[in-house]
């Protein structure tokens, strides 16, 4: 029988996480098919272990996870080189930048098939069928090409979480030790990235899992969620958790649950959550939430303004007063709100792109001033393929265009766009990107990140009298003194080098 080698490209510098996207795809093979890991991460040079694989002659499958923007450095060249030093084998990519833009994937000719959406039983069936000869034409959730045409197979429903296999851990602990993925953040000395739920039930215009999930969502329950955290805690010493899940908080039953569960287990806890939905929370189930270790959660305020709130579609029920109020109530339960703001969304005339910005400049300062704990996040608008939307189809119509060869997206103009920093949208100026950034190098030197565990408490009172007086009268041009510190004592940022 063929095995199978799994790729996950280095996504980050150090603070490297469970892989868990490709852990998934591998606990979905496991006992049909002989697999092994090459973690970009955990590796000086992946493709010198990849070599090491392919050499034997024993893997003819190769299946890469790809998330947009760093990933892609790895991902396009290696495969390209995989195509032309082992033709035999058959690439499949899976993961959040092939399922959305899958046709370019597929037309660079080096990749066979592109996994849509979940892989949990795609990815084993389409082993099974290329390894018996049968037909894999009909198997859901797959995309391939016939005579130059992408074909899209239908999607299946999501599963029951509770019925997938469990990740094999020890599997993984012998090819890269644990331990390493354990790392010592805001949160804790050890802590580990775990992904309880899968999808959204939401359908807000600029974001990518609404392709793939259309809104659904389906979540493990909290006993088997604390299941696998005790066993992570009680094997490897982990002393807190990161949910990785876009939407942990769907279910106040299930979250309620998970915190009585995991209450006098003194793990620290983070998750992704709506400022509506938690707002909906009882005090009660707040108050057991802090109590049983969520210190942070991780919201998308979005922007203030209710029209674009209205036409970013995050469920019409959140305004930009409720951000507010809401920022006011969680400080009561001694949670931390981190708030990520989206800026530059398109507007019909420059003026108002401008003005809309410095509307949300504002705004997140109001923000700061109820609650100034809140951690602030921004992301430029880097728009996602939301067929259909009506964000979507105002960036249309201003000529944006993704690129039409995958080597272009690793060129340093795209990069920057995946890391929603720099996006090329046709609606923005360079003056008003610059804006952005400089708002938000005064704002981090004001308000430096509590997830920064390096800036000890003299660094931050230096920057912060440093920033202190562009911050109040609204200076934010040419920070470059902020900047230097910043560059000096590699201040992180959350929203690219990990939360
Ligand atoms: C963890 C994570 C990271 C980590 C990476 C950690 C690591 N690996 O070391 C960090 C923090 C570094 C990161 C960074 C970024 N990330 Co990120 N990240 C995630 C996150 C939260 C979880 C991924 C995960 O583990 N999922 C769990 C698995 C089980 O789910 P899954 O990946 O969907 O996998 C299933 C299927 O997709 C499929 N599948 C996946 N891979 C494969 C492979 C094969 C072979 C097959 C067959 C199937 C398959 O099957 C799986 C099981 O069903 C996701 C959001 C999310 N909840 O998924 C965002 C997400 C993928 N990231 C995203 C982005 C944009 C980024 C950034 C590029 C930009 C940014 N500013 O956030 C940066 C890049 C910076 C960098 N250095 O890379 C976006 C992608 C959006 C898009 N446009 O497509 C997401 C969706 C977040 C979001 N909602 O916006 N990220
Ligand atoms: S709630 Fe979050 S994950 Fe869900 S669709 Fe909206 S932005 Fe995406």
């Amino acid at each position: 029988m063929n095995k199978i080698l799994l790729f996950n490209p280095r996504s980050a510098n150090n603070k490297f996480r469970i892989p868990n996207s490709i852990l998934n795809i591998a606990a979905s093979v496991d006992g049909l098919f002989d697999w092994t890991i090459v973690d970009g991460n955990r590796e000086q040079d992946p493709f010198l272990k990849i070599k090491e694989y392919l050499n034997t002659g024993e893997y003819k499958y190769v299946g890469f996870t790809v998330m947009p923007g760093p990933q892609l450095r790895q991902a396009i060249p290696y495969a390209k080189a995989i195509r032309e030093a082992y033709p035999g084998t058959i690439m499949i990519w899976g993961g959040y930048f092939a399922s959305n833009q899958y046709k370019v994937v597929l037309d660079s000719g080096y990749v066979d098939f592109v996994i849509n959406g979940p892989g949990d039983r795609a990815f084993p069936r389409l082993i099974t069928a290329l390894e018996n000869n049968t037909p894999y034409e009909l198997i859901k959730n797959l995309i391939y090409k016939i005579d130059g045409h992408c074909i899209k197979t239908t999607k299946e429903d999501l599963i029951e979480q509770d019925t997938l296999p469990a990740l094999p851990y020890n599997k993984l602990d012998s090819i890269y030790p644990i331990d390493r993925y354990l790392g010592k953040t805001y949160l804790g000395k050890k802590t580990f990235a775990y992904h309880s739920s899968i999808g959204c039930p939401f359908t807000c215009s600029f974001c990518a899992v609404v392709p793939i999930y259309e809104a659904k969502w389906k979540a493990k329950s909290a006993r088997s969620v604390y299941e696998d955290v005790k066993y992570i805690k009680d094997k490897w010493g982990a002393d807190a958790i990161e949910f990785h899940d876009n939407n942990f908080f769907v279910s106040e039953k299930r979250t309620a649950e998970f915190a009585r569960l995991i209450r006098n287990e003194n793990m620290v806890w983070w998750g992704e959550g709506r400022i509506d939905t938690i707002d909906k929370y009882s005090d009660d189930t707040l108050k057991l939430m802090r109590e049983s270790g969520c210190k942070m959660i991780f919201f998308g305020a979005e922007t203030g303004n209710d029209e674009i709130l209205k036409k970013m579609d995050k469920g019409g029920r959140q305004t930009g007063a409720q951000i507010k109020q809401f920022a006011a109530r969680i400080r009561k339960f001694d949670i931390i709100p981190e708030y990520s703001f989206v800026l530059g969304t398109p507007a019909e005339t420059p003026e108002k792109a401008l003005q809309q910005i410095d509307f949300d400049i504002n705004f997140i300062k109001e923000i700061k001033a109820i609650n100034p704990d809140t951690e602030i996040v921004i992301y430029t608008y880097s728009p996602v393929p939301t067929e259909g939307s009506e964000l979507y189809k105002d960036v249309l119509s201003t000529g944006f265009r993704f690129p039409d060869k995958l080597e272009d997206w690793i060129s340093p103009q795209w990069e920057k766009f995946d890391l929603r920093k720099n996006p090329l949208t046709p609606w923005l100026t360079p003056a008003m990107i610059d804006k952005i950034r400089d708002f938000e190098t005064v704002l981090n030197g004001y308000h430096p990140t509590v997830t920064d565990i390096r800036m000890n408490t003299v660094r931050r009172k230096t920057i912060q009298a440093v920033a202190a007086i562009r911050y109040k009268i609204n200076l934010y041009k040419y920070p470059y003194e902020i900047k230097l510190l910043q560059k000096l004592w590699r201040y992180r940022q959350p929203e690219i080098q990990g939360f």
